[in-house]
């Protein structure tokens, strides 16, 4: 049964889940991975995919819940893949965006971090974060999803998966989480 104290974060991937620990765990917030089948609405705005998402999560488990929705978008291809990165990694990968990036000469691009946070009572909140960086070359590293073709910027040219467990200190997901942790520990603790 889930405790109204616990906080669950909501999610089908396990490396996400890992770094969300390892960051939250710098604050001394404990969250405990939930796998859950939820609505994702169509949307072009992740912080709406986000928010209703949280919703969901938090009415099907009648406790604290927190849900990440990312986003890769790159500038030459007008914001793609943006909403759709998950079918984009499944489908063309990360080689297809090798490939795709290989017509333009502008190679950059913003990961964004959307955290929603949902309690019972319907309190529902966003903290946003994005990092610019570049689209590498070839694929660089050895890491989950966009990893290994993302290079944020002020990295030495290393993508996240070369930076390895450095990624954690500055990534779209630490500032994110970063914003979420300063606020709970201000209101709820
Ligand atoms: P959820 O169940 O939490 O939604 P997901 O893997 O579908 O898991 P997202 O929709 O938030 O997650 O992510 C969109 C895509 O971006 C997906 O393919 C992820 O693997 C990838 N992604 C998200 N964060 C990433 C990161 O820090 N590094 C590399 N790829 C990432």
């Amino acid at each position: 049964m889930p405790e109204l104290s616990d906080i669950y974060f909501a999610t089908t991937n396990t490396n996400k889940f890992n770094e969300v620990k390892d960051i939250l765990s710098n604050y001394d917030i404990k969250v405990k991975m939930v796998e859950l089948d939820l609505l994702e609405i169509q949307s072009n705005d992740l912080e709406v995919i986000a928010m209703d998402k949280a919703k969901d999560a938090c009415r099907k488990l009648n406790a604290r819940v927190i849900i990440e929705d990312d986003g890769l978008f790159i500038a030459s291809l007008k914001g793609f893949p943006g909403p759709y990165s998950s079918f984009v990694f499944k489908t063309i990968g990360n080689e297809g965006i090798i490939q795709l990036m290989k017509s333009y000469s502008d190679r950059t691009a913003t990961f964004r971090s959307v955290i929603a946070y949902c309690e019972p009572n319907n309190i529902t909140l966003t903290f946003v974060s994005n990092v610019n960086g570049e689209i590498s070359a070839e694929i660089s590293g050895k890491g989950w999803g966009y990893d290994p073709v993302f290079i944020p910027n002020d990295s030495a040219q290393l993508t996240y998966a070369e930076l390895g467990s450095k990624k954690n200190e500055s990534s779209h997901r630490k500032l994110a989480l970063e914003k979420f942790a300063h606020w709970i520990k201000n209101h709820r603790y």
